[in-house]
């Protein structure tokens, strides 16, 4: 093949990313609608989120016997997790495993990062370049991105003058960072950093935390999967499934149809200590109203603090760790093995870092308003450019040349978190706008590879050839967005990066949708059959 006939490539249908979402996206689209397809990925593997997310203490908080594909009964059959909570290796070896299982790899295209990808009208198609050069088009361009895969590192004066070596948790080497003997300074407490400070602990010199904004945080008790759990979960997996699909958050348990006040205090201490010993997000499930009225989650938030006082020693530090300024669950929260016990190790300190801020990084290390900490290693644990910021990295254009940069300049704006108008056959896998990251991933991932492949189907079938949401039904979609957010605490998290607050400058809008999965599954399933209403079709 000539390096021009090489260059630009045709398909049917071009998926970007190669994590659970592309590969299932890959699949529906390649056997069982027939389409040509191609995935280009930046990665060198499969995995998305996983395979760049390979900080000390990766793991998921969703639990391993829902965190997976159900489309395929032998696939649920022939996987075995091994832990409550499946590590990120585990997690790469189960995608990898797909890949190979429904040879998937041989329509991905790897090492290969989209730079943009603009709507050609008179040919109804889409032109993808990648930033090596390559050239696609293909009449469908489905994005299958993440929500969480542009990396947020801040920006502190005086970080390329630092003399030691720094990391942003995702995007970790993969040969691993040796702490060994190391003094490691750790920035951000989100669920990654709650996550990473035990394991890092373990083997540095010193750790020292530097925590902006205090945070909840509930034992995940992850263990091994016992045989008889494992037979369990395939034996009922029917049923689990129907729970998934019921609930608000996509995860294996139902949320409790009681409110707080429903029961007596001793009741709920009862409650809330049987869920904090039990571990995982089921504490968010303890009662219906904790996102919905501020007295009801006050009850849960009090508990959690008191727990924080009750575990770590040394006042001060606690005071500072249960000093919490958001509602509990209003940010995401996390779930941890051994985070608030890390701070009783002689070799690990924490810094408050609103009362005293970081001011720049020296050859030293960090430097605050009142004192500088010398480091051999810094963890940026500082988040990411959520939802909005892997599709912004695109140069994504589509009719007459309109950016989507500058259609969401002032907050994302889309249908059902599927479509954009103004920019035709391009479908958005868990967009803002769509329940994704308030859910049990995969469940999410699931319901739109699904949806978008049924519609795919629907157009083939009638002959019809471009698809794309209507600007009215844009509209209502992102009031109603808005309203579900509304109707909930989430928004009270005034630093969340669900409102885009981490990120200087992003315009402050809480991006997706809060109305909970099953009656966003119930909208979209509606709209479906009342013959894609919102949306347009041309031929
Ligand atoms: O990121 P975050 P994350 N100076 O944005 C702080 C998913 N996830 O990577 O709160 C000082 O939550 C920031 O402080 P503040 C999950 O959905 C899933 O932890 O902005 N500090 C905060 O403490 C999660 O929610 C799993 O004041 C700065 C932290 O950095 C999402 O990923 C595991 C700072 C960032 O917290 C993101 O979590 C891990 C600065 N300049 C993550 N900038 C699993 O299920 C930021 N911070 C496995």
């Amino acid at each position: 093949m000539t390096d021009a006939a090489r260059r630009v490539a045709e398909f049917d249908a071009l998926i970007i990313g190669a994590g659970f979402s592309g590969l299932y996206q890959l699949y529906s689209l390649r056997d069982r609608l027939g389409l040509s397809v191609q995935v280009l990925e930046a990665g060198e593997g499969v995995g998305g989120t996983w395979y760049w997310n390979r900080y000390p203490g990766a793991r998921c908080d969703s639990e391993s016997h829902s965190y997976c594909y159900t489309f395929s009964r032998e696939l649920l059959e022939e996987w075995q997790w091994t832990e409550r909570y499946p590590g990120d290796a585990e997690i790469r070896r189960y995608l990898d495993h797909v890949a190979d299982r429904f040879d998937l790899r041989r329509d991905i295209r790897f090492g290969t990062r989209v730079s943009s990808a603009h709507y050609d009208a008179a040919t109804n198609r889409w032109r993808v370049t990648t930033d090596k050069g390559d050239q696609f088009t293909a009449q469908f361009l489905v994005t299958a991105v993440g929500c969480l895969s542009t990396a947020n590192v801040p920006n502190i004066p005086g970080l390329e003058h630092f003399a030691g070596r720094w990391f942003h948790t995702g995007q970790w080497p993969h040969e691993g960072v040796d702490f060994t003997g190391k003094r490691v300074g750790q920035i951000g407490t989100g669920s990654t950093g709650i996550q990473a400070a035990p394991v890092i602990a373990e083997t540095a010199a010193h750790l020292t935390v530097f925590q902006r904004t205090a945070n909840y945080s509930v034992p995940a008790r992850n263990a091994p999967l016992t045989d008889e759990f494992q037979r369990w979960a395939k034996e009922h997996f029917d049923e689990v499934r129907q729970v998934m699909h019921s609930t608000t958050n996509g995860h294996p348990f139902a949320i409790d149809r009681r409110c707080v006040f429903d029961v007596t205090p001793e009741e709920r201490a009862q409650i809330y200590e049987a869920a904090w010993q039990k571990g995982g997000l089921q504490f968010r499930a303890t009662f219906h109203d904790l996102l919905l009225s501020k007295a009801s989650n006050d009850t849960a938030a009090d508990f959690i603090r008191h727990k924080i006082r009750s575990i770590v020693k040394d006042p001060v530090t606690a005071e500072k760790l249960a000093d919490i300024d958001h509602p509990y669950a209003a940010k995401r929260p996390p779930i941890d093995t051994d985070y608030f016990e890390t701070f009783n190790r002689a070799n690990v300190s924490l810094v408050d870092v609103r009362a005293d801020p970081i001011e720049a990084i020296t050859p030293l290390g960090i430097r605050t308003r009142a004192a500088e900490y010398p480091l051999d290693l810094i963890v940026f644990a500082t988040g990411f450019d959520a939802m909005t910021g892997p599709l912004l990295r695109m140069d994504i254009r589509g009719r007459d040349g309109l950016t989507l940069a500058e259609l969401w300049k002032a907050g994302p704006r889309n249908y059902l978190g599927l479509q954009v108008a103004g920019f035709p056959n391009l479908f958005t896998i868990t967009g803002p706008g769509s329940p994704s990251v308030l859910c049990n991933m995969p469940v999410a991932i699931e319901q739109h590879v699904e949806w978008i492949t049924d519609c795919i189907a629907h157009m083939r079938s009638h002959g019809l050839t471009r698809v794309e949401a209507e600007t009215e039904a844009m509209d209502g979609w992102v009031a109603e967005v808005n309203a579900a957010a509304n109707a909930t605490l989430l928004p009270q998290a005034h630093h969340s990066w669900y409102l885009g607050a981490n990120v200087p400058g992003k315009p402050r809008v809480f991006m997706p949708y809060a109305g909970g999965m099953a009656r966003y599954r119930k909208i979209c399933t509606e709209v479906a059959a009342k013959g894609y209403q919102g949306f347009a079709f041309g031929s």
